[in-house]
């Protein structure tokens, strides 16, 4: 058995799990991170697309952000549409100059792993096996493989940043945690394809047929959602189907058609909303998606995992430098407070712009009043604005 020490082991190497690693660093804090895939499939995973402003600045004051400055796109604004027109929601004039960010996830991801390497800091792929031990006492172990061997690294904290499906969350014994769960009667087929895109700035669209969504990577690549069944199967969806689809529901009464190109990846999606209550237990800290989930409509999810992390690095260092155990013990409520704004806001938008199955003549005919009311009165355009952009960070 090979056996390792650290400060902080840190489970997954998705946003949450890197950035806390490099937020850790800067805070002479030494951790180690351990990924159950390799790092070229965690570079691919095709996720998150729109940064924040608050994840922005806090990419840049790290350190992070220099090709994110490059290769990142500012947009000032969305559009939505339905019954065919458009309604542009301004940030700056709606948030006093806040905007949004597009850059791929994994984008992010790749940057985040390119500094850990560069400054030394442990981070090891294609681990196995992972278990969490003793994490109510002071001295928390987590068991894995790596190459093999059978290895035990023995922590200060655990900080579980492995997503919904990881194995974090479910080391908290029974009863302890309170969740909080919705799902929804739909799914997003997602592509990604090789075309310039058709708008400069996202496009919400809302359709008798179902909701679809036009983003970017770049200037060159689209990448486009659909709504569609929960179980959609993949295979029923060749590329002329999607394509004539997302023609149909972006379709515009002002005659411009959408550019068509290779679709060069396809996946579906599920939606919940998902929140367990404390995000942590005894020495484990829950960060990202092992916490919670929302439906991507308001585009949130990487942010929040990003949000926790700043919360628990700024504790941890507190703890470190000045032996103050205060934003540690305050750290569940701290995120919760961002996490249910954030929770709000995208069940909102996603009943606002999903069709929804079995809905009532009179719920159908509320959803439109509701859609009119969001781009004719700046009011309502502020509250989706201030929330798309998100709330300010905390101090
Ligand atoms: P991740 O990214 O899932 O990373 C968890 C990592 O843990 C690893 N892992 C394990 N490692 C070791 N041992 C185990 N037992 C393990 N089990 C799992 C996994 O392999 C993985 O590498 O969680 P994290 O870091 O909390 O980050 C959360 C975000 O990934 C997620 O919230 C966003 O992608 C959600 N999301 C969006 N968020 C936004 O902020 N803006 C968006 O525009 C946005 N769009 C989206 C999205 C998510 C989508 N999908 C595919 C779910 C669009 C889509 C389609
Ligand atoms: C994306 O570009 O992947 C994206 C953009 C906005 C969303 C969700 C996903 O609300």
């Amino acid at each position: 058995m090979r056996k390792l020490r650290t400060q902080v082991g840190i489970i997954g190497a998705g946003p949450a799990g890197l950035l806390l690693a490099h937020l850790l660093h800067l805070a002479g804090i030494e951790s180690v991170v351990l990924e159950s895939c390799t790092r070229e499939y965690v570079e691919a995973r095709i996720r998150a697309g729109v940064l924040e402003q608050g994840t922005v600045d806090l990419l840049n004051a790290s350190g992070l952000g220099e090709r994110m400055q490059r290769e990142g796109l500012v947009h000032s604004g969305i559009e939505i549409r339905f019954d065919g027109n458009g309604h542009r929601i301004d940030f700056p004039s709606l948030t006093g100059g806040r905007r949004i960010t597009v850059y791929g996830q994994h984008e992010v991801v790749k940057d985040l792993i390119a500094a850990r390497l560069r400054y030394g800091g442990e981070l090891l792929f294609s681990v196995g096996d992972v278990t969490l031990h003793d994490i109510e006492s002071s001295r928390p172990v987590v068991r894995y493989t790596y190459a093999s061997e059978p290895c035990e690294l023995s922590c200060d904290f655990i900080a579980g940043c492995d997503g919904f499906h990881g194995i974090s969350r479910s080391s908290i014994p029974a009863g302890v945690l309170t969740t909080y769960e919705r799902s929804y009667p739909f799914a997003w087929l997602g592509i990604l394809a090789q075309v310039a895109p058709s708008s400069e700035e996202l496009i919400y669209a809302h359709h008798e047929r179902g909701f679809a969504l036009l983003s970017m990577r770049s200037p060159q690549i689209s990448r486009m959602y659909l709504q569609c069944e929960p179980e959609e199967n993949l295979a029923n969806w060749p590329d002329d189907r999607i394509w004539g689809e997302l023609q149909l529901r972006l379709h515009d009464n002002h005659g411009s058609k959408l550019k068509e190109g290779p679709i060069l990846q396809k996946s579906v999606t599920g939606m919940r909303s998902f929140v367990v209550e404390p995000m942590q237990f005894g020495r484990l800290f829950l960060a990202g998606d092992a916490a919670h989930i929302v439906p991507p409509t308001g585009a949130k999810g990487m942010n929040l995992a990003v949000a926790d992390v700043q919360i628990l690095s700024r504790a941890m260092e507190a703890l470190y430098r000045e032996g103050s155990q205060e934003l540690l013990n305050a750290y569940s409520s701290n995120c919760l407070r961002r996490v249910w704004q954030a929770q709000r806001f995208s069940a909102w938008m996603t009943l606002l712009l999903h069709r929804v199955p079995g809905q009532s003549a009179f719920d159908a005919r509320r959803q439109l009043v509701e859609l009119a009311y969001v781009t004719s009165s700046k009011a309502a355009a502020a509250a989706l604005a201030e929330n798309y952009v998100g709330m300010e960070y905390p101090a």
